[in-house]
């Protein structure tokens, strides 16, 4: 029904299909020294579907991990190696901290109960020992698998929890909350290094008369359609949120209010030329922009910022509307 996609759905759909993609083929690292056992370990793992990268020396399997886009689902590590201890391999790893809940399962020849409970201790999630029998490694690697793939979970939707929380539900732009926050941290570095910023409020002009007009529902599409033009014309690095109801905010890092004021009349005009589509009526409006930048003298905080941005809005729409202020 909605001509505009709900953007919250299409990213959450795309996250859904890279967490898809990423669950057929999780990577296994195998660190054994021994040709012979390596391969076999190599050939079992494949057998449980893990695409296997092998390695002889811990140095290579460090330099893999500290590759820009190694997703490692799976160690299994050998204790003795030519060139590292296996248990101070482990704790390195661990100090890693997109490694901090990796399954590492130690396989190797040390069987004494004290070996085991060191390598624990060290980092390991696991201890098998040679000679190995394939059904009781492939339990434990099950075993840990259903608590990685829980964890990679979970950190998925909290992290969609933490994008939601700073997002606008009907129209994709950052909320009010994440916008206060960011101009407070913007106001912060200002005084801390001179770094100047403008502020931008936009409002609808007579944006009650398109509800009265053609309803509510239509309204909030008509909403929509603005954040999306906005979103459009501002620059790399300005942030554009939903300051609340009709009326949106640009942040405009870096950049004094005469600079920022053109960027204010371009959006004018390009609402003021654009035809809002919706469900076959075409709407036209025009919006009132009041900008000011960080560098004027009567800005002791952040919120008088938003103060002085509002009263030149005011101004905006006591000159007739459709017209930015600085
Ligand atoms: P002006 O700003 O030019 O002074 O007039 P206006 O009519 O835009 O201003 P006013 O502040 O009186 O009304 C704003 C209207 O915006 C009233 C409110 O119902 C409507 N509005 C606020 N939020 C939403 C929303 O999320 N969806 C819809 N459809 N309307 C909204
Ligand atoms: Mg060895
Ligand atoms: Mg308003
Ligand atoms: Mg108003
Ligand atoms: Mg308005």
């Amino acid at each position: 029904q909605k001509p505009w996609p709900n953007q919250q759905l299409v990213r959450f759909i795309d996250r859904l299909i890279v967490e898809m993609k990423y669950r057929r083929s999780e990577t296994a690292l195998v660190l054994e020294d021994s040709p012979t056992i390596r391969r076999l370990v190599a050939h079992y793992l494949n057998k449980l579907g893990f695409s296997v990268v092998e390695f002889s020396l811990g140095v290579e399997l460090v330099k893999y991990l500290q590759g820009e886009h190694s997703v490692v689902d799976l160690m299994v590590l050998d204790w003795e190696l030519p060139d590292w201890d296996g248990l101070d391999l482990v704790s390195t790893i661990r100090t890693k901290k997109e490694f901090a809940f990796t399954p590492i399962l130690m396989l190797t020849g040390r069987n004494k109960e004290s070996d085991i409970a060191s390598a624990l201790r060290a980092g390991a999630d696991d201890y098998v020992t040679k000679p190995f029998k394939f059904e009781e490694l492939a339990a434990r690697i099950q075993a840990q698998m259903r608590i990685k793939r829980l964890i990679d979970e979970l950190h998925e939707k909290n992290k969609l929890l933490e994008e939601l929380a700073l997002t606008d539900s009907l129209t994709g732009l950052y909320n009010r909350r994440h916008f206060d926050n960011q101009m407070e941290f913007f106001w912060a570095h200002h005084e801390r290094a001179q770094h100047r910023f403008s502020l931008m409020l936009i409002d609808v002009d007579h944006f009650k008369s398109i509800n009265d007009t053609y309803g509510h529902a239509t309204g909030d599409e008509v909403l929509t359609i603005l954040a999306d033009l906005l979103k459009e014309i501002c620059r790399k690095g300005d942030l554009v949120a939903r300051f609340g109801g009709e009326e949106f905010a640009m942040i405009l890092p870096e950049t004094g209010q005469d600079e920022a004021w053109i960027v204010g009349e371009r959006l004018r005009l390009a609402v003021q030329e654009y035809s809002f589509a919706v469900s076959g009526k075409t709407i036209a409006m025009t919006v009132s922009v009041g900008v000011v930048d960080s560098d004027r003298g009567e800005i002791h905080k952040f919120e008088d910022m938003i103060h002085l941005a509002d009263n030149t809005l005011y101004k905006a729409k006591a000159a007739g509307r459709n017209s930015a202020l600085v």
